[in-house]
């Protein structure tokens, strides 16, 4: 028969496109169970054309189950994984618990995907959203060019911390709205936002904010050692010179980032284009006199990464910049991991 999926944090940012996607996308599983913490529990959601009710996370739960979708934070990930795996599932984890380990796999399908094979731990990680916006577009003009030097700045949207990253903006937004005042040197933002932050140390609307994650060493936020950490691992460069800065703006669901990439030989934009244009996941849109940029407002809901303002840059005919968009929710999340669980499906169908 068919394999077992389990979609583990069903209910998240994350759990509720997956349940989307897995509707629209070819069926390679039988049953779909959906697991969440026991404050969701009982809830009925749509997925495949069924109404699943979504259960507690138990080790019961996750027996019988062939592969197990992880879309939780990160200590939910590193207490349950080993679980899942120690019941016969393999785990695709979208976390950040795992990426780094040595035994663990970090999977892009249109890059890596013979990396698979060797999963010591029975895990398989998912990249970051921010780094799997960026790293689609990246990896095929490494593969053309030989990529030397990264230099980065992300436009991060709030659903990448989840939920209640998305509810924040919204009511910060309410309550920002018709004050014209507001922004200027006498309307306080942070006045009229209050202390309803949610995840965020600041208000986003009307604002930015260059934050995202914890503190890492050396002033740098997590995110921003994401970005480099999971770049040299996907793309097996460990010395790559990465730096970061990641930003969150006021935008729903949808990352950018700016990029500035150096490579080894020569490149010319228009060469640089046509590599994009047929690589996988990406798509490009880049045809600034007619008002053609990627945007998040477009590439919401989207499968690809968008990619444009490609040019050569002034001062280094080795150096290229573009900017690329991608959905943190779909690319970013739970698109990669659907098609990291869809390769192991195939693995695995019994006879
Ligand atoms: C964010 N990449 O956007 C992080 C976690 N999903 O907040």
């Amino acid at each position: 028969g068919l394999p077992t999926l389990a979609v583990v944090g069903a209910t998240g940012a994350v759990g509720t496109v997956m349940c989307e996607l897995l509707t629209g996308r070819r069926n390679v599983w039988g049953e779909i169970r959906l697991l969440a913490s026991e404050r969701s529990a009982g809830r009925k959601v749509r997925c495949r054309g069924e109404e699943l009710t979504v259960q507690v996370l138990t080790e019961e739960a996750l027996d019988g189950v062939d592969v197990a979708m992880f879309d939780v934070p990160d200590e939910v990930a590193a207490h349950w994984a080993p679980i899942a795996v120690s019941r016969g599932a393999i785990v695709v984890d979208n976390s950040g618990a795992f990426r780094m380990d040595p035994d663990v796999p970090l999977v892009v399908p249109e890059i890596n995907p013979e990396q698979l094979r060797n999963r010591p731990r029975g895990i398989v990680a998912n990249a970051n959203c921010t780094t799997l916006a960026m790293i689609v577009a990246v990896a095929p003009l490494h593969r053309q060019y030989g990529l030397r030097e990264l230099v980065l700045a992300s436009y991060q949207a709030v659903s990448g911390a989840g939920q209640g990253g998305a509810d924040a903006l919204h009511d910060q937004l309410a309550k920002v709205a018709g004050d014209r005042l507001l922004g200027s040197r006498t309307g306080d933002v942070r006045q009229a936002v209050g202390d309803d932050l949610g995840p965020f140390p600041a208000p986003l609307a009307l604002n930015v904010v260059p934050w995202a994650g914890s503190l890492a060493d050396g002033g740098w936020s997590s995110e921003e050692m994401k970005m480099r950490n999971e770049s040299r691992k996907i793309l097996g460069l460990p010395d790559l010179k990465v730096s970061a800065t990641c930003v969150r703006v006021p935008v729903v669901t949808g990352h950018s980032v700016a990029v500035h990439a150096v490579f080894a030989t020569e490149i010319d934009a228009d060469g640089a284009r046509g590599v994009l244009r047929n690589a996988p996941g990406v798509i490009v849109v880049d045809d600034p006199a007619a008002g053609e940029f990627p945007m998040p407002i477009d590439a919401v809901g989207t499968d690809p990464s968008w990619v444009g303002r490609i040019r050569r840059a002034v001062d280094d005919p080795r150096a290229l910049d573009f900017f690329v968009t991608g959905d943190n929710l779909r690319k970013g999340a739970a698109l990669n991991t659907a098609q990291i669980a869809e390769l192991l499906a195939k693995t695995l169908t019994h006879p």
